[in-house]
């Protein structure tokens, strides 16, 4: 057949098969059964593999097909990604309605209504209506790259559709697993021995998260459009509600509930509506967003820190529900430090089944006079630990005081209150076996040794089984051994055993840090680095000269003095070096302007984010403290920047603004 006519042929299917994933996925109003629509696609499939060269990149049948990345690489939005500010209770909405009346001197406002996904906001850049480049929100100003998981969405149009689209635009929107889907996938999770997900939330963002796009496209992520950021080259867009309309006739989602409002009233019935809809609609949301749809108004309205004042999210309040809390235990931490846990009468929290919840430490509990046998009310507030609110005193009857027990109850050492503090630790040390899991969880952590498939399951069969019992015996096990255990295939245990032995190559600071030494984490161990240099200097330095490392207290200094003072402790080092583990010092340490120097960020940096900038000292040498003291050396700070810039002006410390800041850094040969 005459090339030509080939690719004129693909060239029409694919056009088809974008109109019928619209009618679909858009306007969920499919024109053709999924069997027609099947046809049509493995006839696609067919011509490109016939002919590979006219495939091309965006072409439906393209959505998977990038190999795995190792990790995402950063993204930086062109403008800023906002958060969104709260209004709790209808006395909040009203002031926030009030206040834009005001500024604004208009007395019936307009608004835009739209349910609040509870899912993750993403950014999906076209460019000559092609998909080129999708990032998650990540702090606002930067993000990361995930173009290829977000190509498996098929709610997502690789390609626009549609009259006048512009030469660049940048979608906003939120990427959610609906109710249905997330049953199923747990389904299928169990069926195949795979993590069990708490909420479509998690669900949603663990499967954006992988590095491998054939396992996202296996999720069923959906998709829905919530705004623009950068556009360019288009018709004028005056309005939100006409913004919405736009993206909807390019091709995307965008919700359903969708209304355009007007005044104060027929927002708050609209809230109303929605939460009668909440349980009928196929999708999580945890609120309303209302939007000033007049883009001029929203220009007079601006922004203040990091939110437009234009928008607000109702938020429907943080389901509490009551049960009874039938016994305190406490579980025992890495470090020996022993929380109490409350252990509940089994009670749905939205949606989840909740069994237990943290208590902190012995002070909250008496704190929030917490007894046993007490009825009392439970939040679960997104993905955090579930709390106890309070207790409900009117229902008391025939309770029990918690008493910290005073053995630990995993070893029967002594437990002592630190001084001076709320935490209470079990003085057991490595010879109490719930320390001993943790400590080996710490060491294989990704920020430690980084052994991959080293979970918890796994830890504590290998030292039940006593076939680890300190973290050098790591090195010693063997495929076969892996093999046997729970959850373990041939493959698994083939892969722990190479990440064991791909760990050894390590960093000086990663290995001091992996010990697990109290209270010494990755910007310390990295001081020990820089000031040390040697391994063999750090295990036989004194106390006076550990404290004299800028940020090294007395308290960690004794830590550190008395974790190589045990024999234990030192058996252990020796084997694990002898077992390969290594670093290069010379290498990993170039002595840079910012060796040894602490620093605080405060503000919000425009350019680069404050986990990034942290990285980036840490990298260079520096430690990075949250709080201003005397031993601070620089301020790095950006807009709003608040107490720490007054207490560093106080202290005299050295305070340098984000544009300083960058221009260092580019000095020490980092390219952002
Ligand atoms: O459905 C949502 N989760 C949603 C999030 C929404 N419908 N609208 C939103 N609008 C904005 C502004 C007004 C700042 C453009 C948002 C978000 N922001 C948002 N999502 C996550 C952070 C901010």
């Amino acid at each position: 057949m005459n090339l030509e006519k080939v690719r004129r042929e693909a060239e029409k299917l694919r056009k088809i098969i974008l109109q019928h994933n619209y009618q679909y996925y858009v306007l969920d109003d499919p024109e053709i059964s999924d069997s027609e629509y099947d046809i049509l696609f493995k006839k696609l499939i067919k011509i490109e593999q016939e002919y590979p060269k006219l495939r091309t990149p965006n072409s439906p049948t393209q959505r998977v097909g990038a190999e795995p990345l190792s990790e995402f690489d950063e993204v930086k939005h062109t403008i800023p990604m906002l958060s969104l500010a709260n209004a709790f209770d209808e006395k909040e909405m009203t002031r926030f309605y009030e206040r834009l009346k005001g500024e604004l001197s208009i007395n019936n406002l307009v608004f835009t209504g739209e349910p609040k996904f509870d899912g993750l906001a993403v950014s999906i850049v076209y460019k000559n209506a092609n998909l080129e480049i999708s990032a998650t929100r990540g702090d606002g100003y930067i993000g990361e790259n995930i173009t290829q998981n977000i190509r498996t969405i098929s709610q997502v149009p690789l390609t626009l559709i549609g009259l006048n689209i512009p030469d660049e635009l940048e979608v906003r929107g939120e990427v959610f697993i609906t109710n249905k889907d997330f049953a199923n996938l747990n389904i299928r999770q169990k069926r195949e021995n795979q993590k069990i997900f708490a909420n479509p939330r998690n669900a949603a963002a663990g499967s954006l998260r992988q590095l491998d796009p054939k396992i996202t496209a296996m999720r069923p992520l959906s998709f829905c459009a919530y705004g623009i950021g950068n556009y360019k080259g288009g018709i004028k867009l005056t309005e939100h509600a006409q913004v919405l309309n736009q993206l909807q006739h390019w091709g995307l989602p965008i919700s359903s509930e969708f209304r355009v409002l007007k005044g104060l009233d027929m927002c708050l019935d609209y809230y109303k509506q929605i939460v009668d809809k909440r349980s009928q609609l196929q999708y999580e949301i945890d609120g309303v967003v209302f939007k000033v749809n007049d883009f001029n108004q929203q220009k007079t309205l601006g922004y203040v820190s990091r939110s437009p004042r234009w928008a607000i999210a109702y938020k429907f309040p943080t389901p509490e529900e009551i049960t009874q809390l039938i016994d305190i235990e406490v579980q025992v931490g890495r470090t020996g430090t022993i929380t109490p846990v409350a252990r509940l009468k089994s009670v749905n929290v939205a949606g989840a089944n909740i069994t237990n919840a943290t208590l902190h430490n012995l002070d909250e509990i008496k704190r929030k006079d917490i007894k046993i046998g007490d009825w009392v009310y439970i939040r679960r507030a997104g993905d955090v630990i579930p709390e106890v609110v309070r207790v409900i005193k009117e229902r008391r009857d025939n309770v029990k005081e918690f008493k910290m027990p005073s053995k630990c109850p995993i070893c029967r050492s002594d437990v002592k209150r630190q001084e001076g503090k709320a935490a209470f630790v079990c003085m057991g040390g490595l010879s109490c076996s719930a320390q001993k899991n943790q400590a080996i969880l710490h060491f294989a952590s990704r920020k430690a040794m980084n052994i991959d498939g080293l979970g918890e399951k796994i830890v504590l069969q290998l030292t039940e089984k006593g076939l680890v019992d300190d973290i050098s015996d790591l090195f010693l096990l063997q495929q076969n051994q892996l093999s046997e255990l729970d959850r373990m295939g041939d493959k698994s245990a083939g892969n722990i055993v190479k990440a064991l032995k791909d760990c050894r190559s390590t960093t000086l600071a990663k290995f001091i840090y992996s010990l697990g030494i109290p209270e010494v984490g990755e910007s310390t161990a990295r001081a020990l680095e820089i000031h040390f240099r040697s391994f063999s200097l750090i295990q036989k330095s004194s106390i006076d000269e550990l404290e004299k490392i800028s940020d090294i207290g007395p308290v960690v200094a004794k830590n550190i003095h008395s974790f190589f003072t045990q024999k234990n402790n030192l058996s252990i080092i020796k084997k694990l070096i002898s077992y390969g583990i290594h670093w290069n010092t010379e290498k990993a340490v170039k002595k840079t302007n910012f060796d040894g120097l602490s620093f605080v960020l405060t503000g919000s940096l425009k350019n680069i984010s404050r986990e990034k900038s942290k990285e980036i000292l840490i990298k260079l040498g520096a430690k990075v403290t949250s709080a201003v003291s005397k031993k601070t050396d620089y301020l790095i700070y950006g807009d709003n920047p608040g107490s720490k810039f007054e207490k560093a002006s106080e202290l005299e410390i050295k305070k340098i603004d984000e544009k300083s800041f960058l221009k260092m850094i580019k000095k020490e040969g980092v390219n952002l």
